[in-house]
């Protein structure tokens, strides 16, 4: 964001801090190009003038509710006022119709209860404080009033408060929409509404960053009849987390379900033979057990209530729990080298009983369970061998296994939820809600987090593209000329990631379709195709990493994985062994597959991915968007402490700042006739005195003050980037001299 900065002696301006990242104080002198300021936490500074940016004296103490109320759109000031709302627990600011919202990391006792609720409904937007209850009443207006399909996309990072975001929207749009008079009981808002503990039991885990983390993505689309009652519910999930079922790190968790089968009543523990989480390989992995401030115990009744109300019955809900059982108990086989080294066996008794637990629980043959996890069938053109496995193979065989399992109740769990809640066919109206994993840099990026960001990217360009059309909307409610504003996009990203043929995920599929691809080979590839492409990096001394140059910065990727991870594929095996369960549960996780599926190319995560993105954005784009960017404000997940540098961070990768831009390029400040003329009238006098009308008098003072290129609308004046800073620092010689011409007065009359 450049802002072309008019600066005196006496200007009150921002200047960078290492630490506060924006600091504000007052410019004592001027040399040259630099200027030295004297800050108000007690500093000298010098810095060069390009680099300070304006101070708006007027903004009142506890901040403005919306961004674009600000008279400078710059880092600085949307920063200060972020940071001056939270402070007087302020959580919600616009900036335009986007909605920002700060984590509290507490409950804002009475924010979101029902006579709030009762408030906000069919209030007019702006008229009360900034509000998730707001947004959700606008789609629900527009939704109504003007019969289109609406959208709500909540973002940010992780731990930033997407997941109660969402669940707040759909607990107003349940009341708005509800069907209190619905017979049978258990009504489609109370369904969808429950939905969400079934899931979270299942798709989240606490991480070092959420101690509620949502491991998959979602979007729910809630189906309105003509009435405007809820009359039915679809939830698409993307993308589970696979590796977490066998693999956890301090101070990490493995998902929720896990540890409160463990804390079930005696009796459940009893007929799953299960112990403390500590005894299982699953869960020992890290020193987490407990949450605080949660109770195992206690959420794994809410979740059996909640799996009721959705409609799962009680005997589908204990295959399901014996399902989760038998994860554990398979974790906990161990193998031994066999008679020879090739070959492997279960090591010992201990092993031993949790292979029978596993089978007894999944209702399969122990043997055939040993064979599938110790064996592999080769098919060769000219026969059939069974080939063992080592101890190290008979392992990952084991974690492939649970994590397919797994995954495979997951899917099941979101089909049978929604199939239960019902489609509405003939709705032609809902509001879409998703949240969605945030974007990521961490110190190793594999796979998942190539889609995690690559689905930012799309959303990113989506929020984009909406941001310009609104801003060109307002230019062109007022009727002036916009259409020299440069819009820059990320298609280049997105090309680079999905362009068929040629991008990464193409590139991908190739590798893994060519048995003698390794990761190596493939970042050959990926070197050659790209080495002249902007948004590609190939970094010095690695071999197989590389860097993509995403919108919200840079993130360099190991692809180590990618081969692997990219995937789908149940060993034969497995499903041969799981398909015949006795348990019919089970077995329907696994419907066998067909003779053409089994012997058919691999199937790719990457593209269906992409597939699955590219129809939410169809979705999306036939829907009116609203937007929620949520905030997390520090990383120690408490309350009332604000990290600048942490926010700003958030604000460029949220777009946020990515949108201030587009405004930035186009006219950021406009300002009605009266209220320019209110502040700047002070610059001429002559012309308020004159008999001129606003629009008029409002004309004469920007050509009095000789600037260019603004634009004067139906009833606002709109200025470029940096005019009403150069206004402001004319206003303020100006007052300067009104005060010398005072001071002189007096000193005279003495
Ligand atoms: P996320 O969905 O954005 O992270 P959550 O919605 O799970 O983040 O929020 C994290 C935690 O912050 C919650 O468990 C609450 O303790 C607290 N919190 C969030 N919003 C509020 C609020 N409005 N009022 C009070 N507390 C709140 V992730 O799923 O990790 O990306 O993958
Ligand atoms: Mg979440």
């Amino acid at each position: 964001m450049s802002t072309s900065v008019n600066i005196v002696v006496g200007s009150h301006v921002w200047v960078g801090d290492p630490e506060l990242v924006w600091v504000d104080g007052e410019v004592s002198s001027i040399n040259g190009d630099e200027a030295e300021i004297q800050t108000s936490n007690g500093k000298m500074v010098v810095s060069k003038l390009s680099k300070l940016h304006p101070k708006d004296m007027e903004v009142p103490e506890g901040g403005v509710d919306d961004m674009t109320k600000l008279s400078y759109l710059h880092e600085p000031a949307v920063l200060h006022n972020l940071a001056a709302r939270y402070e007087i627990n302020e959580i919600y600011t616009y900036t335009g119709n986007i909605l920002i919202a700060i984590n509290p990391f507490q409950n804002l006792s009475n924010l979101y209860d029902v006579n709030m609720m009762d408030r906000y409904k069919g209030a007019s937007f702006g008229e009360l404080s900034p509000h998730v209850f707001a947004i959700a009443d606008a789609a629900y207006r527009q939704m109504i009033n003007e019969g289109k399909s609406n959208s709500i996309l909540v973002s940010g990072e992780s731990g930033a408060g997407k997941t109660e975001t969402t669940k707040m929207l759909m607990r107003y749009l349940a009341f708005l929409g509800g069907n209190k008079t619905a017979a049978e009981g258990r009504t489609v808002e109370q369904q969808v509404l429950e939905s969400n503990p079934v899931l979270e039991a299942f798709g989240n885990a606490k991480t070092s960053r959420n101690n509620n983390s949502s491991r998959f993505g979602k979007f729910v689309e809630i189906q309105f009849n003509k009435h405007g009652r809820i009359s039915g519910a679809a939830i698409r999930t993307y993308l589970l987390e696979r590796s977490r079922v066998c693999q956890i790190s301090d101070p990490e968790r493995n998902y929720h379900c896990f540890y409160f089968l463990c804390a079930s009543p005696p009796q459940e523990r009893e007929k799953y033979k299960l112990a403390s989480p500590s005894s299982f390989h699953y869960l020992n992995q890290s020193n987490c057990y407990e949450l605080a401030d949660i109770s195992d115990a206690h959420n794994y009744l809410t979740t059996r209530r909640a799996m009721d109300i959705v409609g799962i019955s009680e005997s589908e809900q204990e295959a399901i729990f014996r399902v989760v059982a038998a994860i554990l108990h398979l974790g906990n086989i161990e193998f031994a080298k066999g008679e020879d080294n090739e070959s492997s066996i279960v090591k010992d008794e201990e092993s031993l009983f949790h292979l029978q637990m596993t089978s007894e629980l999944l209702m399969c043959d122990p043997h055939a369970l040993e064979d599938a996890l110790c064996k592999r069938v080769m098919i060769t053109p000219e026969e059939i061998i069974k080939r063992s496995l080592d101890p190290l193979g008979a392992t990952v065989s084991r974690d492939g296994l649970a994590k397919t399992i797994y995954c495979h109740l997951f899917d099941w769990l979101v089909d049978k939820i929604n199939v239960s809640i019902g489609q509405d066919p003939s709705s032609n109206n809902l509001i879409g809600v998703l949240d969605i994993y945030g974007f990521e840099s961490f110190k190793t990026n594999s796979f998942e987090q190539l889609c995690i960001n690559y689905t930012n990217e799309k959303l990113q360009q989506h929020f984009n593209q909406n941001v310009f059309k609104l801003e060109q909307e307002e230019y062109t409610k007022e009727e002036i000329d916009w259409s020299y504003i440069e819009f820059i996009d990320n298609q280049a990203v997105l090309d680079l990631i999905e362009k068929k043929p040629g991008g990464i995920i193409a590139l991908l599929d190739e590798a893994c379709m060519f048995p003698k691809s390794t990761h190596e080979t493939f970042a050959q590839k990926l070197y050659q195709t790209f080495k002249d492409h902007r948004r590609f990096i190939k970094p010095k001394l690695t071999r197989s990493d590389f860097t993509i140059v995403h919108y919200a910065g840079e993130v360099q990727y190991q692809s180590d994985h990618f081969l692997d991870k990219n995937k789908d594929y149940v060993v034969p095996e497995h499903q041969d062994l799981l398909s015949t369960s006795k348990c019919s549960f089970v077995a329907g996780l696994f419907p066998p597959l067909t003779e053409a599926a089994k012997f058919s190319k691999f199937s790719s995560i990457g593209s269906r991915f992409k597939l699955q993105l590219q129809q939410l954005m169809e979705i999306l784009k036939s829907t009116e968007p609203h937007y929620i960017r949520c905030i997390k404000p520090n990383s120690l997940l408490t309350p009332a402490v604000f990290e600048s540098i942490n926010v700003m961070q958030q604000l460029r990768s949220g777009g946020v700042l990515e949108a201030v831009r587009i405004k930035c390029a186009g006219y950021p400040t406009y300002r009605s006739f009266f209220e320019f003329l209110t502040r700047f009238g002070i610059l001429a006098p002559e012309v308020l005195k004159g008999n001129f009308d606003e629009k008029e008098a409002c004309i004469k003072i920007l050509e009095k003050m000789g600037l260019k290129d603004y634009q004067i609308g139906k009833t606002k004046v709109f200025l470029r980037a940096g005019q009403m800073a150069e206004l402001d620092a004319r206003r303020i010689e100006m007052l300067g001299q009104s005060a010398k011409i005072i001071q002189f007065r007096i000193r005279s009359r003495l």
